[in-house]
């Protein structure tokens, strides 16, 4: 249990998966939750670059997460947009993150270096682009979960 407050929104992008189906998303709700954090909304949306940035600038201005976490997206598919919607609209990048979530899956797979995910910053909120299999978004969430509520603090 962490004593800071954070708050989540979850956006899982995918053209095929439904609420129902999207077991990443409430593997990482649960996570939230276990370190005493609050999950304002998950949702999923299509791998629609447009959609995918409403979506983030709902949960960053509306819904003021702390931290945004995509799920899916992130890799060569022609459909994976989820890093150019990231890209739409925040204005940081914050590549450590994103260097240490494949650092240490590399650790697990060859296949982390097909990540093209990113992490960046939109004003006070960081956006987090996560795998869309379950049990990639837990391993990635895993090598970066102790940096999050310093993270948070900085931008306060
Ligand atoms: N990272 C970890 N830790 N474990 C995994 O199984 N899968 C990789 C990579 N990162 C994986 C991982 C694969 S196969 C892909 S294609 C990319 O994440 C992007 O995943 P996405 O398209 O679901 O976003
Ligand atoms: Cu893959």
């Amino acid at each position: 249990m962490s004593e800071q407050a954070l708050t989540f929104a979850i956006i899982t992008c995918s053209d095929t998966r439904s609420m129902k189906e999207d077991t990443a998303g409430a593997a990482l709700e649960a996570l939230i939750a276990e370190n005493g954090w609050t999950c304002a909304s998950h949702v999923v949306v299509k791998d629609e670059r447009a959609d995918i940035a409403a979506a983030i600038v709902h949960a960053c201005d509306t819904l003021e997460a702390d931290i945004v976490l995509t799920c899916g997206g992130s890799g060569l598919s022609l459909r994976d947009v989820t890093p150019e919607a990231t890209q739409d609209v925040c204005e940081r990048n914050v590549p450590g993150i994103a260097e240490a979530m494949r650092a240490h899956s590399l650790a697990i797979t060859p296949f982390a270096m097909l990540s093209r995910a990113l992490c960046m910053q939109r004003g006070r909120h960081i956006v987090i682009n996560l795998p869309g299999s379950e049990k990639a978004a837990r391993e990635n969430w895993d090598g970066i979960v102790k940096a999050l509520p310093h993270a948070a603090k900085m931008m306060a």
